[in-house]
């Protein structure tokens, strides 16, 4: 298989680290690839031109993380990060939607900051910086578990570290010490460890 990627990406990262939980490391070949220079080959693989995406070993493209993510639970080895069924099924596919969503308010403000000056729109940067703050304080209350380990904790966990990284003087952790024993905890794990946002 093949996962087209590219290091910063917080929704590449759950691949990754599903990847590496599922013990499938080893069967997929990690390409880097820039979406927003149009990378030929993305473009040729993956008709939306975002990354991750995976190629699977009969040449069927798959996109979207959760979609991605869930596949790779599926075919791997070792305990579900998506319990197959009853209400923590639920659970943790809720969870994932919250996480990402928190991400893409962070992605948003970090696209609206990198239009030139003069386009920049102040009232959809505060927006996202609101929207942000509230779906943090929202994974702050539910405080997921890290043990044992599903893919809702998996993605607040990318989402935590990708703010950090991205916007570091936002402050997330303030007020918020359940996600930062989270953070912790899921940043000392080797299949986080290794995929670090550079
Ligand atoms: N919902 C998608 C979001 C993926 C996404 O936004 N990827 C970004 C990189 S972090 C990208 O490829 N952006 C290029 C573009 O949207 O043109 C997922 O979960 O995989």
């Amino acid at each position: 298989m093949r996962l087209y990627m590219s290091a910063p990406s917080p929704f590449v990262r759950k691949c990754r680290v599903v990847a590496r939980e599922k013990g499938l490391a080893d069967r997929i070949e990690e390409v880097l690839a820039d979406p927003y220079a149009n990378d030929p080959a993305l473009v040729a693989a993956n008709p939306i031109v975002q990354v991750p995406a995976l190629v699977d070993d009969e040449g069927v493209v798959w996109n979207d993380s959760p979609l991605i993510c869930a596949r790779l639970d599926a075919i791997g080895s070792g305990p579900r990060l998506i319990p197959e069924g009853g209400e923590a099924h639920w659970r943790v596919r809720r969870l994932e939607v919250l996480a990402d969503s928190a991400l893409e308010m962070g992605v948003k403000w970090i696209l609206e900051n990198r239009r030139p000056e003069g386009e920049r729109s102040p009232s959809w940067i505060q927006r996202w910086k609101d929207g942000l703050n509230r779906s943090l304080d929202a994974l702050e209350a539910w405080n997921p578990p890290a043990d044992p380990l599903d893919l809702g904790a998996i993605a607040t966990g990318c989402t935590l570290t990708w703010i950090g990284f991205r916007h570091p003087d936002f402050g997330w952790e303030e007020g918020r010490p359940n996600l930062v024993a989270l953070r912790d905890r899921l940043e000392a794990r080797e299949s986080f460890a290794q995929t670090r946002p550079s």
